[in-house]
């Protein structure tokens, strides 16, 4: 079991935010254990906005699910993220995708992520990463969903 965190850039120098990101994280006692391929993807929602560019890392942590959310949200302040537009053009973005087996259902606080089995540039970095992860409420493993998804938009 592991903590997954979603990374997306599509504003400035999308690599170097990226890592600035992890670097941020692990100054925040978050420890990186794997990061994904930096991948280039098509915006998604929201389609006239720039490409991402986007990666998955798995953490390690004691912090809480709502402490590393407040990490998270914390570390895209500092890097001076402004909110244009919902699903819109950021400097970085830092999801929380999945957190051991838990199933959180707060306000502020999904997990998983909501929406990450219909996402191409989450489930291709996590499929790399952590194929045999399983999700808690499909009851699927990364690897499956991926193979689900890539099956169904053929
Ligand atoms: N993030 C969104 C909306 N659309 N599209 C891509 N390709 N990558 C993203 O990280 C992304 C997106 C909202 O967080
Ligand atoms: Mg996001
Ligand atoms: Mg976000």
């Amino acid at each position: 079991m592991a903590i997954y965190i979603a990374l997306g850039s599509n504003l400035g120098n999308r690599e170097h935010n990226l890592k600035e990101a992890l670097h941020r994280l692990e100054q925040k006692g978050i420890m990186v254990i794997a990061v994904s391929d930096f991948i280039t993807t098509k915006p998604y929602g929201v389609t006239n906005q720039p490409d991402f560019l986007n990666a998955v890392a798995e953490v390690k942590s004691k912090k809480t699910p709502v402490e590393l959310l407040h990490s998270l949200l914390q570390t895209e302040r500092e890097m001076g993220r402004k909110r244009l537009r919902r699903w819109g053009e950021r400097n970085i973005d830092l999801d929380l995708l999945l957190y051991d087996d838990q199933i959180i259902d707060l306000p502020d606080l999904k997990v998983p992520h909501p929406d990450m089995q219909n996402r191409d540039f989450v489930l291709r970095p996590l499929a790399q990463i952590a194929p045999d992860a399983v999700h808690p409420v499909l009851e699927k493993t990364i690897g499956q969903l991926w193979e689900d998804f890539l099956y169904l938009k053929n």
